[in-house]
């Protein structure tokens, strides 16, 4: 019997991921990449949302791959590659985008969310159609799940909304995928405002821990995150976010349970624990800086590994659009 497909996808945005993109996505890749076909791609498509500049754009694009080998991500069971690197996502994303009605699109929170922040005319329409460019990316290779944070959930209602409007409208051709989205780590906080999500474009990066930085700089900021009023080391979202943040990081970076670290730090305060969370933390990202940097030095092999990854994503794309293009009416070239 055939493995079941996952695709998912990050944004190259930054020199360097964040420990919610890892916790709430990555983490959840290299699980899934021995029992499923999967599929994983660097959309540096929909980085121009955020009109980088060109030279950095290539630049993290190939941090971002370092950074996913070194985490983990393995081609010789994965299908690697780089959004760009397969046109069939541009030209699904325009058949999603003429299938999407405007009030739907209009209801994504994250666009309402990152619209508020910018000027109305300086808003670019890709902020816009974002989501239905994630949806061909997900329909394409006829995904079974998507593993994303909890951020992602109403793209990826969005995406089942349309699959099973095309299907219906068309016959069937898509099939319905599923978000697959954890309890634990799916939404990391910022170290700062332990009620916002950890997210790249805050407006100070004191409370986001970026998998690349110096171990002395993430161990200060965990040091500084902030915390509730007093002692106690307890899981509890309402009253004390900040612990209860903390505690998700220590928890799933051991592989301890909460109960457990709450046991453990039963009649200590708060400095010791978030002594525990540092050290924690800088360990398990120790090995994966030192991976990247080398993997790096060495852009032929990332090339070589990529190229061989768009290859197989463009069999299976290909594929789709083929048909999606023949039960929409386009004409075949002859
Ligand atoms: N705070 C988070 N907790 C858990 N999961 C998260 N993800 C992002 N932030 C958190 C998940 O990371 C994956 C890749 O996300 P992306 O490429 O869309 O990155 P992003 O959204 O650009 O990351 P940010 O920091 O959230 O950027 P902004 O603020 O620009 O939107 C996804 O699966 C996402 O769910």
């Amino acid at each position: 019997m055939s493995k079941p497909r996952v695709l998912s996808g990050i944004q190259p945005t930054n020199g360097s991921f964040h420990l919610g993109n890892y916790l709430g996505a990555v983490k959840q890749w290299v699980e899934l990449q021995e029992s499923h076909d999967a599929f994983y791609c660097v959309v540096d498509l929909h980085a121009l949302t955020s009109s980088p500049d060109p030279k950095e754009l290539r630049q993290n694009t190939l941090v971002s791959v370092a950074q996913l080998l070194a985490l983990g991500v393995d081609p010789e069971h994965c299908t690697l590659f780089i959004q760009s690197h397969v046109a069939e996502h541009n030209q699904l994303g325009w058949v999603m985008e003429c299938l999407t009605g405007f009030g739907e699109a209009s209801r994504m929170t994250q666009f309402k969310d990152k619209s508020q922040k910018i000027e109305n005319d300086r808003i670019g329409v890709g902020v816009f159609t974002y989501p239905m460019l994630m949806a061909a990316d997900i329909l394409l290779y006829q995904a079974d799940q998507v593993p994303v944070g909890e951020d992602q959930r109403q793209h990826i209602e969005l995406t089942r909304d349309l699959a099973t409007r095309f299907n219906s409208q068309y016959g069937k051709t898509f099939r319905i995928p599923e978000g697959y989205i954890l309890k634990e780590g799916a939404k990391i906080y910022d170290l700062q405002d332990p009620t916002s999500k950890m997210s790249k474009s805050a407006e100070s990066a004191s409370g986001l821990i970026e998998l690349l930085d110096a171990p002395e700089i993430n161990t200060k900021k965990i040091k500084s995150a902030v915390t509730d009023t007093g002692r106690e080391v307890r899981f509890d979202v309402a009253q004390k976010p900040g612990i209860s943040n903390l505690l998700t990081i220590y928890s799933t970076l051991s592989g301890r349970s909460v109960a457990e670290i709450e046991n453990e730090f039963d009649g200590k305060g708060y400095g010791d624990f978030k002594g525990a969370v540092a050290e924690v933390v800088v360990e398990y990202l120790r090995p994966v800086r030192t991976k990247t940097l080398e993997l790096l030095g060495d852009p032929g092999h990332l090339n070589a590994i990529l190229r061989v990854g768009a290859d197989k994503a463009s069999a299976v794309a290909s594929k789709t659009l083929s048909d999606v293009y023949e039960r929409i009416g386009l004409l075949a070239r002859g």
